[in-house]
């Protein structure tokens, strides 16, 4: 543990539960804040790790993360989308300057891009990519292949026989619209589950049924040939807690890119989607660590692509809520930046005034979810400030002149 980031220069707490006042220690483990919150829509595995919430995230000087990322020859991006960027001109002046990278929300999508089977609808997209180049930012393609938001029409008109020239029609047209103009591509989103009980741990979809295993490796290959200078993702989620359902599905991704690697498979990049619980679930660091070094280990890089922190089983009061959503974030970051392979991160989202956990998984409280960097109001809360400090404590990948 580097000194700067121990926890004796810091003040820290235990959870403390009814306290809005910070410095008071009352441990209690994950499961009793949940038990006594009574969340009966959702059901978290329970912990009994004491997760040790603290108090002050103090960072130096004002530069944004993107410089803070930068300075350490990393990068930090966000995601966000047409219809916040080009109707909200505060949200959009704050989104450039806090981010280097910026990643297509929802408008890359298959439902989004293409009404019918003939039309691809990239004004959207073309918008977004135009305001990379005025902020000289770095433009992100998401997803190319993923099983959700697929229009109505995919399952009307695809077929075991058709899905080998529909899969690779969509990678050729979309990839190849903005060939030579991408930071990076997450080619196949989403495709291991392996709680659903198959041998290869894959997740069953249309393409899996249509295509066998190897979809994966077709949609890299035909992006690589259709984008040679992007780099080529295979993007993942719920890899980051120490659970028996989170191990099972580290266990699975690894033999998906150890087979995806031996086959020659375009694969350069895992993306870390990196979703976090507080409060809900165990986060171990020594776990995370392991699986981004074998991760590595096969030769390929890291990005954290899709970070917030769901604060729905969280105390109501603020102070206490964003102490432990930016620990957190920091905890979860101090453990992957130390992994040199990892070469940036990204919010899926910036600020709370836009964020899918307000509709996918509200509190029950009603009371506003704060599960990014930037507040409703687009003021830095201490998320940022976590994110801001995981950033200026990274080991540095600029190489010595
Ligand atoms: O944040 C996205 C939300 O606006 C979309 O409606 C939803 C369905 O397409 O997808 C959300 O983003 C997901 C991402 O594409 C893949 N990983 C999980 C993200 C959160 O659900």
């Amino acid at each position: 543990m580097r000194n700067n980031r121990g926890l004796l220069g810091r003040r820290s707490f235990l959870i403390g539960l009814g306290a809005g006042v910070t410095g008071l220690a009352v441990a209690v483990g994950a499961h009793q804040l949940q038990a006594r919150q009574k969340k009966a829509t959702s059901k978290p595995e329970p912990t009994d790790t004491p997760v040790q919430v603290r108090d002050n995230f103090q960072v130096t000087g004002d530069a944004p993360l993107k410089e803070r990322a930068a300075a350490k020859g990393l990068f930090f991006g966000a995601a966000s989308g047409f219809g916040q960027l080009s109707k909200d001109e505060a949200f959009a002046t704050e989104f450039a300057r806090e981010s280097a990278v910026l990643v297509a929300e929802s408008d890359m999508k298959w439902k989004n891009l293409r009404p019918d089977p003939e039309t691809f609808n990239f004004k959207r997209l073309d918008w977004l990519y135009d305001f990379t180049q005025r902020q000289k930012m770095l433009f992100r393609g998401h997803p190319l292949i993923w099983h959700k938001s697929m229009p109505e029409w995919f399952e009307e008109t695809v077929t075991e026989k058709n899905a080998e020239a529909v899969l690779t029609e969509h990678i050729q047209r979309v990839a190849g619209y903005y060939a030579g103009k991408v930071h990076s591509w997450d080619v196949v989103n989403e495709a291991i589950m392996p709680s659903q009980g198959r041998q290869d741990g894959l997740r069953k979809t249309p393409w899996l049924k249509f295509l066998g295993a190897d979809y994966i490796d077709l949609a890299f290959r035909v992006a690589a040939e259709t984008d040679p200078k992007a780099l080529l993702v295979y993007n993942e989620n719920r890899l980051d807690y120490d659970t028996p359902e989170m191990e099972q599905r580290r266990t699975g991704l690894l033999k998906l890119l150890e087979r995806l690697k031996s086959k020659g498979t375009p694969v350069q990049v895992l993306g870390v989607q990196g979703h976090l619980f507080p409060g809900e679930l165990p986060f171990k660091p020594e776990v995370l660590r392991k699986f981004l070094a074998e991760v590595a280990a096969m030769g390929l890089k890291i990005m954290i692509t899709e970070m917030d922190a769901t604060d729905r089983n969280l105390p109501g009061d603020v102070v206490q809520r964003d102490n432990m959503v930016a620990t957190a974030y920091e905890d979860y970051l101090s453990a992957a930046l130390d992994e040199p392979a990892v070469m940036g991160v990204m919010t899926w989202g910036l600020s709370d005034r836009y964020t899918w956990i307000a509709g996918f998984r509200p509190r029950d409280d009603g009371e506003p979810v704060r599960p990014l960097p930037l507040d409703k109001d687009l003021n830095r809360k201490r998320a940022w400030q976590a994110i801001a400090r995981a950033f200026d404590s990274a080991p540095s990948r600029i190489p010595p002149s």
